[in-house]
């Protein structure tokens, strides 16, 4: 299988350690990819019309977008124990975990492209406040259940590891373990992870 990937994506960087979790990543061979929102990447347009990462060929060549679909079908190659649990409320829980870090995601790489690809003269500096808004809400979330949480790493832990990775890779300055010690706490373990240190963003 073929992965684009970009080291920096925290998107990708759930796929990653999911790979590396479950054992997959003999079977995966990660394409460094380079995607902008303004100078679409051919190669990657040809994979995913969305022209975003990650994209996985899979042996039968087909192809799988957006990262939550590659993280589950992923899932379905290893005898280990699943990380999108089959049914249930443990099921709901992680799904709904792992939509809240997407969310966070999607408004931190928003705020990412707003400071670092828009041209200065056209930011909208209330527009990233509005991101950031939901970005803190979510963290706010997190606090307060991450006492519940189980020991298993699942889809949606993996999420909340990638969302405060990224946190730390781009925007350090906002701080976000002020406020959130215990989040910061379980994050701390976390980072012990084979899986999420191979991956540290870069
Ligand atoms: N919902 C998508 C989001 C993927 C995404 O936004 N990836 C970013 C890199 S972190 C990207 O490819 N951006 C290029 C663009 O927006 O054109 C997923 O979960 O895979």
């Amino acid at each position: 299988m073929k992965l684009r990937v970009n080291k920096a994506s925290p998107f990708a960087r759930k796929v990653r350690i999911l790979a590396r979790e479950t054992g997959l990543t003999g079977r995966i061979e990660e394409i460094e990819t380079t995607v902008s929102p303004v100078n679409a990447n051919e190669d990657l347009a040809r994979e995913n019309p969305l022209v975003k990462i990650p994209a996985l060929v899979t042996d039968s060549g087909e192809t799988l977008y957006d990262s939550g679909v590659i993280c589950e079908y992923l899932d379905t190659l290893h005898a280990a124990s699943r990380f999108f649990p089959a049914a249930g409320p443990r099921r709901f829980a992680a799904l709904r975990r792992h939509a809240l870090t997407d969310g966070i995601l999607e408004a931190a790489v928003l705020c990412r492209y707003e400071t670092a690809v828009r041209p200065e003269n056209l930011r909208w500096n209330d527009w990233i406040e509005g991101q950031k808004r939901k970005i803190f809400g979510g963290l706010t979330v997190l606090e307060g259940e991450v006492d519940t949480w189980s020991g298993d790493f699942d889809i949606g832990q993996i999420g909340v590891a990638c969302a405060l990775g990224y946190l730390d890779f781009r925007f350090a300055d906002w701080n976000w373990r002020s406020g959130h010690p215990r989040l910061a706490a379980w994050y701390e373990r976390v980072l012990r992870r084979p899986s999420v240190t191979a991956t540290a963003p870069s």
